[in-house]
């Protein structure tokens, strides 16, 4: 038996409707207390998926008129009796249903109450639970279609066809050790190392989705760098298509970090457009120097800006090697003005620059393309399954060091029996990221990251 919860499901904001849901075992006898429908009829005696219109009661108190939409366990998003108030999009209003439902019996639902009970029902996976979380954060097209193949169960079966090999090989090794003599075919040291040689493959190619899953999902941390005065600023208004930054012909303008999220060709980027590099004596633009310099060591990905109608200087130079190991997207401004930059420097250093003049706005495009495809964006097979968080993350690793100690055990001539150890642990460890077995603690971790009513 099952608690009944009630929450506001939409957001506290004020809006055309509202809508407070309530599931679990006695959610006909809440809805009863609360809604009347106009019709005179029972709530108790409608079918699953019908809606009636109705008045919403406190007690004698009416509060609102409305419409209740039933679900029948085990055809609801929990799994369990479910029933749904519409009312009007009052914050004040929609409160008092959600306190007239407590009233009549139900608890307060907790962070993604709902989700964990279609967890815990079997209507999806924990991957799948997750993803939820992940629709509901999208900001981009790229993400909402990984969101969408996560929730399909795309990492899930990833997952499980990785575990159906793990199974095979383990239930191989034990029917050979515990029947040797029988028609067991024998568990070689090649048959051992191809097959979990495989499996270490799948695993790998599964952590190296984490990368490209993660900027797609949180955006792509990009900074805009170079001397001052090359146009960064220029290029991060053009970009964002809102004048954040302050342009101006006087160097060191841009002192603070001036940050905006903007939407480029499906991905999201989270711009950063910093300080110019310049050795200076000025105290609060030293700070804004050394706020860039820690900016450009977490970016995903650097637009290095030059002016395409000054030479190098020193500057540009020491910006050179605060670059190695970045990945680079050159972009030489002013192509309005005439040339004085060697633009060959540039390309020898990071490849072929964008030549832009950020004064056209419609080198945004340009610039988005070439940002998918140097950090191979377009590349991720958003249907293919990949890991989306930390969590999953740990499994995989924790799979993939487990399937990497059973090929050691191999390679050192040890026993089938202790391969087979490591390989159950590999198994263990899939198992854990799909959430065949799984511990309550985990799946609470998971559910804090919910809101309330989802
Ligand atoms: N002619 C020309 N001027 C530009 C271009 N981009 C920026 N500027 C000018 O260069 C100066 C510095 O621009 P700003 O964006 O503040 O540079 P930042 O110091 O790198 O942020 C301003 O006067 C801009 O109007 C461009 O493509 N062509
Ligand atoms: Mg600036």
């Amino acid at each position: 038996m099952s608690d009944t919860v009630c929450a506001i499901a939409t957001p506290a904001a004020v809006g055309g409707i509202s809508v407070v849901r309530i599931s679990g075992d006695n959610a006909f006898d809440v809805a009863e207390k609360v809604f009347r429908p106009v019709s005179g009829r029972a709530v108790s005696a409608m079918k699953g998926y019908t809606a009636v219109y109705g008045r919403i009661f406190d007690g004698e108190t009416q509060l609102d008129d409305g419409v209740l939409l039933v679900f029948r366990a085990p055809h609801s998003y929990t799994g369990e009796d479910v029933c749904e108030i519409s009312c009007h999009g009052g914050i004040y209003v929609t409160r008092r249903v959600m306190t007239a439902c407590l009233k009549a019996g139900a608890l307060a639902a907790g962070a993604g109450e709902f989700t964990k009970r279609a967890l815990l029902n079997g209507k999806m996976s924990l991957t799948q639970a997750e993803a939820v979380a992940d629709l509901i954060s999208t900001q981009g097209e790229q993400m909402l279609a990984c969101s969408n193949s996560q929730r399909e169960g795309a990492l899930f079966r990833r997952a499980e066809k990785i575990a159906d090999k793990l199974t095979a090989i383990s239930a191989q090794i034990s029917a050979w050790i515990d029947y040797p003599d029988d028609d067991t075919p024998e568990v070689t040291e090649e048959w051992l190392k191809e097959r979990i040689s495989e499996i270490d493959g799948q695993l790998s190619d599964l952590l190296a989705s984490y990368d490209t899953g993660r900027m797609i999902r949180e955006g792509i941390s990009c900074a805009i760098v170079g001397k001052p005065n090359v146009g960064k600023s220029t290029i991060m208004n053009a970009l964002s298509g809102t004048p954040r930054s302050i342009v101006s012909s006087t160097a060191g303008t841009t002192r603070d970090i001036v940050e905006e999220t903007v939407n480029l060709n499906g991905a999201v980027l989270l711009l950063s457009d910093c300080a110019g590099i310049r050795e200076t004596e000025d105290e609060v633009e030293k700070i804004g120097v050394e706020l860039m310099l820690k900016k450009l060591e977490n970016a995903d990905v650097v637009l290095a800006v030059f002016d395409g109608s000054r030479g190098l200087e020193s500057d540009d130079e020491r910006l050179f090697s605060l670059l190695q190991n970045k990945t680079v997207i050159p972009i030489v401004n002013k192509s309005d003005l005439d040339r004085a930059l060697d633009v060959s420097q540039i390309e020898r250093r990071f490849g072929k620059p964008l030549v832009i003049s950020a004064k056209d706005a419609d080198f945004a495009e340009r610039l988005g393309d070439e940002i998918s495809s140097r950090l191979e964006l377009d590349k991720l097979d958003t249907s293919a399954g990949f890991i989306a968080n930390e969590r999953q993350r740990g499994c995989v690793i924790k799979a993939e060091s487990a399937v990497k100690d059973a090929l050691s055990a191999v390679n050192a001539g040890f026993t089938p029996d202790v391969v087979g150890v490591q390989i159950e642990n590999a198994l263990d460890a899939i198992f854990e990221l799909s959430g065949k077995s799984v511990s309550d603690e985990v799946i609470s971790e998971v559910f804090k990251r919910f809101c309330v009513g989802k």
